[in-house]
């Protein structure tokens, strides 16, 4: 009876859970019910009282009080109905405005939540070593709302074996809200295990991971979002692992808490994901390959990985300082993930992801920090000069090879020789074999119209509903959502998603072998004709705009296309 609405946020999107279960009917199930929101069905949640005014703090908690079980206490979906007052309405507005997720839900959720047990059964009888490491986990922050911060702490509190948890250490990367001020400082004060070290003034998130350092004693680090729950059982398997070997950098499975309903969904035990990244150093989530899973013999071995998100993880104190920790050239947010996930296996470690081991992590459509624009290139160039080799050459083609000041590499380059880390060749080859190098395609780079040459192919969302329908728009020379590639087998592809034609639809859906996929593109005739319909790319023009639709071939220059690169025999 009841239903969770979480198909219509949760589809084949390229930056997220996307591809979460892989078979195709489920997320071809997932993507119909985009287009159709009448089939999501919506539960009144009737804990509202009829108040004139906005609700404070201590109202909510009231209405907790009052209910026999709280909402989302048990990790299950709280949906609010859609008959709110003007008031409530706002106050949702400004909590998505300023956090990126659904704050007014999470502050109706007790911040001690229990959650249901996620772990498959064979992880509940594993043992542990009696002298497993310490650890001290690490939570930076900047603007997090007051209950997602809070749950975070408890959760780690209350499910971590008291003699394995040192303390905590929350950064503030020089918040401003109110409730991050004074408040906060009484709930540290009042809460055993828990010290709080403040920027003096922004860092991003790179550099503040970094502050707290010298306050750490236990050998192990633990670092933590600060919108994230553990669950039972979480910490131990860890450190098992950092035990047996100091140079292992361990991630638990990371499941999502959902952005607008706070449902706590795990991730598929049988078809847990791996990390990986495309040419844009951008991480991405990726299956397990078949060969491996058919080779696992003991579910609760560790996973080994390409990549890890980087938000949760867990690494001795000493393998880190070896490996220089992060490059604090770095800004803001980004790229700290892969230089990580690349150091570790280039310089003598493993990056496994520990599958008994479960952290939820609320996973945002939108990055709310206006700064990184310029920043994240920064940061790419750096991870890019520094890591790839010759490799570098794709990302910054990707980037559309725009020149930019990213700083001095020179100590980074100079720890790298030190370290005598191997090449990215080697990374590629025995880490990442997946990851195809766009030199082996057809052709790579924009996809313009022939008749009105500004015109280009863009992946970009064209709203929040519809991730994934592709649009045509003014080519802006600087790859991102304009970088395609075309494969010899006909796929215009962008990573591992495709262009396809679904429900009268030209949209992007991740590749799977389908004659549906299939365009072939005349080099003489400029068309680009969809093999199922045998119909061909058109420019149609609407009132709104300009629109890409499918229709009969013909020689109309509406139909004509070049792509960047071209180089088919
Ligand atoms: C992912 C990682 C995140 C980080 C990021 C790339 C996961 C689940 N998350 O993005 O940890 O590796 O990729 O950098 O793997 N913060 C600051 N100062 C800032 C900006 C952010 O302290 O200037 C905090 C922020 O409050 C949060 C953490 O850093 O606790 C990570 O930021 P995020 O949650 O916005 O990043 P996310 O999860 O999208
Ligand atoms: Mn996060």
């Amino acid at each position: 009876e009841f239903q969770t609405p979480h198909s219509f946020v949760y589809g084949a999107n390229k930056n997220s859970f996307a591809d979460k279960d892989s078979s195709y009917e489920q997320a071809l199930n997932r993507f119909r019910k985009r287009f159709d929101n009448s089939s999501v069905v919506f539960r009144a949640w009737n804990i509202l009282p009829e108040a004139e005014q906005g609700l404070s703090e201590d109202e909510k908690e009231n209405i907790i009080k009052g209910d026999e079980y709280p909402p989302g206490v048990d990790g299950t979906p709280v949906v609010l109905e859609d008959t709110l007052r003007y008031y409530i309405r706002q106050d949702i507005r400004k909590g998505w405005r300023e956090h990126a997720f659904n704050r007014f839900v999470s502050d109706l959720i007790p911040v001690n939540r229990t959650l249901m047990d996620v772990r498959e059964p064979w992880c509940k009888n594993q043992t542990f070593s009696k002298d497993l490491p310490k650890v001290t986990v690490v939570i930076c922050f900047y603007e997090e709302a007051w209950s997602t911060l809070i749950r975070t702490i408890t959760s780690v509190l209350t499910r971590s074996p008291p003699e394995l948890l040192e303390q905590i250490i929350l950064v503030d990367d020089f918040s401003k809200m109110v409730h991050l001020q004074t408040k906060l400082d009484n709930y540290v004060n009042a809460t055993p295990k828990v010290k709080l070290i403040r920027a003096e003034k922004r860092l991003g998130i790179i550099r503040a991971r970094l502050l707290p350092l010298k306050y750490v004693t236990t050998p192990v680090i633990f670092y933590l979002d600060s919108h994230c729950e553990c669950t039972k059982g979480w910490l131990e398997p860890l450190l098992q692992r950092i035990k047996e070997d100091p140079t292992a950098v361990v991630s638990p499975v990371i499941d999502n808490i959902h952005d607008t309903t706070f449902e706590y969904i795990a991730q598929d035990a049988n078809d847990l994901r791996l990390g990986g990244f495309n040419w844009d150093l951008r991480f991405n989530w990726i299956g397990m390959p078949q060969d491996e899973y058919l080779k696992r013999t003991n579910q609760m071995a560790p996973l080994k990985t390409p990549t890890i998100a980087g938000g949760l993880f867990a690494i001795h104190k000493n393998f880190f300082k070896k490996i220089g920790y992060y490059d604090d050239g770095f800004e803001i947010w980004g790229a700290e993930n892969l230089e990580l996930s690349f150091k570790t296996w280039m310089c003598g470690g493993t990056l496994e992801i520990i599958p008994c081991s479960h952290v939820g992590h609320l996973f945002r459509k939108r990055i709310p920090y206006d700064e990184i624009k310029n920043s994240l290139k920064r940061n790419y160039a750096r991870l890019a000069t520094v890591w790839l080799d010759d490799y570098a050459k794709y990302y910054f083609e990707r980037a559309g090879n725009q020149k930019i000041d990213f700083g001095n590499v020179s100590s980074r380059i100079d720890l790298r020789n030190r370290l005598n880390c191997k090449p990215f060749k080697w990374y590629l080859e025995n880490i990442y074999p997946q990851l195809d190098l766009p030199d082996k395609y057809a052709a790579s780079g924009q996809i313009y119209s022939a008749s009105s040459p500004g015109i280009c192919l863009d992946a970009h969302p064209a709203s929040e509903q519809f991730h994934e329908a592709v649009q045509l728009l003014p080519c802006h020379f600087q790859g991102g959502n304009q970088f395609w590639t075309y494969s010899r087998n006909g796929e215009i592809r962008r990573d591992a998603f495709c262009l396809d034609y679904i429900l009268n639809c030209i949209t992007l859906f991740f590749c799977r072998n389908s004659a549906s996929q299939v365009w072939l593109y005349s080099q003489k005739s400029q068309t680009i004709r969809h093999m199922v319909t045998e119909q061909c790319l058109n420019i149609a023009k609407f009132p709104e705009g300009i629109k890409l639709i499918l229709t009969e071939c013909t020689p109309s220059s509406s139909q004509k296309w070049i792509m960047e690169h071209f180089k088919f025999e």
